[in-house]
């Protein structure tokens, strides 16, 4: 042993003495972290929770116990509050409008380029406190100086735009289906004729990992020489989103390595059934590699959907973008999938737009400046076909990613058909014209839109 480490070991630790100022007791929340006095700071982390008091507790004392858990406090006075400068550090309630309550976090409770910390303290133990119902993360503003340390994506809109070199439409893309069953070899025709039909991309389904009908080295190879064959065949740039999500995050690099040397420079990643520490080493990989990430949201759902509790949508697509994806789901509104028009669009701002002012139409409670980061294409999936895409153009525009699975395989003549009822119906309505009009030329179209004239999920 060392006589540097004997002499710690002897050493006598520090003692306390006992503040006169320590006063031991359990007192409101109230008392230490409401201040509706305090003007936030640029450099502080501002959240909206929509909060619902399990009485008798009101709600100046449950968005109080929410500001304190999630940051310095607990449930009762404890001497070592003495030992550092909690009120530099501790969170403050600073607005409260109806159910609504507005809380500042110094941004020096954060580490930094880690959405894992936000969560663990924000969307963390508060969500279970007996003082509330029901907690619902609204909106976050990340300061600049925190989303400075952030990468973003690698690649983007602009840059991918670059890469296909397609301008002027929204990119297409078609989910293998039936999405689990098929052999490798079977997976590989369906994705030629998707290509060859006019789709820009194909795409695995979420949970097409690496089952024993399709191991990931045989779904990669066989899917990824489809693609070669019909970038030649067509001329034109394409792609499968190649689903690297496995049990751990070493095995999703394994396997990004594997489809890369193949020439790819697609995947896709499950960020949230993986996870944000997964997602920053997949991104970051991704980026050594020069690749795109496309990123599904499976299981967004379990605490995205209700009103009242989770996290809304909006903030982990903000969290998405500063940790790195190029792709994520924002859903249709139109298709089979739950979602609201002006949430949405709001969603895609924040997605695209390099300051997003707040807009109360759109849910979206502070402004945001993404200091630089790259933007995130939004993609539209589920339950949509040509007949949707009217609506789906005045919802996102030219910069989106529209994946259609059912909309291309169950056109009455196969894949190829829909793929090419697709793509017409989509250079159609972006440059003016209508599907009627589209229609009249292409018999694909025509099929599609008869076969799909009533299908809506209102
Ligand atoms: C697409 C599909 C996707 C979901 C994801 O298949 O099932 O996995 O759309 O949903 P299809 P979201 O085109 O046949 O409906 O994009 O809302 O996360």
């Amino acid at each position: 042993m060392s006589e540097a480490i004997a002499q710690t070991l002897t050493a006598q630790p520090p003692t306390a003495n006992l503040s006169d100022k320590y006063i031991a007791g359990v007192r409101t929340y109230a008392s230490g972290y409401y201040d509706p006095d305090y003007t936030p700071k640029d450099t502080d982390l501002l959240c909206a929770f929509r909060i619902t008091p399990k009485p008798p507790t009101d709600m100046i004392e449950a968005a109080a116990a929410v500001a304190a858990e999630s940051s310095t406090g607990t449930w009762t006075e404890v001497w070592s509050n003495q030992l550092t400068d909690l009120e530099f550090y501790k969170a403050r309630v600073y607005d409260i409008q109806d159910d609504i309550a507005f809380i500042a976090y110094p941004m020096d409770l954060f580490e930094e380029n880690s959405v894992v910390n936000i969560m663990s303290s924000i969307v963390g133990n508060v969500f279970g406190m007996k003082a509330i119902s029901a907690l619902r993360l609204e909106d976050m503003r990340i300061p600049v100086a925190l989303v400075k340390t952030f990468p973003g994506p690698h690649v983007g809109i602009y840059d991918e735009r670059v890469w296909a070199n397609k301008w002027g439409r929204p990119l297409l893309g078609g989910t293998v289906k039936p999405k689990l069953g098929l052999s490798p070899k079977a997976y590989s025709t369906i994705i030629y004729e998707c290509l060859v039909g006019g789709l820009d991309t194909t795409k695995d389904d979420e949970n097409m990992n690496s089952q024993p009908f399709s191991r990931w080295q045989d779904r990669f190879r066989y899917a990824q020489a489809a693609v070669n064959e019909a970038a030649v065949e067509t001329g034109e740039y394409k792609g499968h989103w190649h689903n690297v999500t496995a049990g751990s995050t070493m095995e999703s690099l394994k396997r990004m390595d594997y489809v890369k040397e193949r020439g790819a420079d697609m995947c896709m990643f499950d960020f949230i059934t993986a996870g944000f520490a997964a997602s920053a080493d997949v991104f970051a990989h991704a980026r050594e590699l020069d690749m795109i990430v496309h990123c599904h949201r499976a299981m967004h759902a379990v605490f995205t959907r209700q009103r009242d509790h989770g996290i809304h949508m909006r903030v982990v697509a903000k969290w998405l973008r500063l940790t790195g994806g190029d792709h994520i789901h924002t859903g249709t509104v139109v298709g089979k999938l739950e979602g609201n028009w002006s949430e949405t669009k709001g969603i895609i701002s924040l997605l695209r737009e390099r300051h997003t002012p707040a807009n109360a139409e759109q849910g979206i409670y502070f402004d945001q400046d993404f200091a630089g980061l790259k933007t995130v294409w939004p993609v539209a999936s589920g339950g949509i076909h040509v007949n949707h895409i009217p609506d789906l153009y005045r919802l996102t525009g030219n910069d989106a990613f529209w994946l259609f699975g059912g909309g291309t395989h169950g056109h009455p003549k196969g894949s190829r058909a829909g793929a090419t009822a697709n793509r017409v119906a989509t250079e159609a309505i972006t440059t003016g014209s209508t599907l009627e009009e589209a229609a009249r030329n292409s018999p694909e179209l025509r099929d599609a839109m008869n076969l799909w004239a009533d299908i809506k999920f209102d």
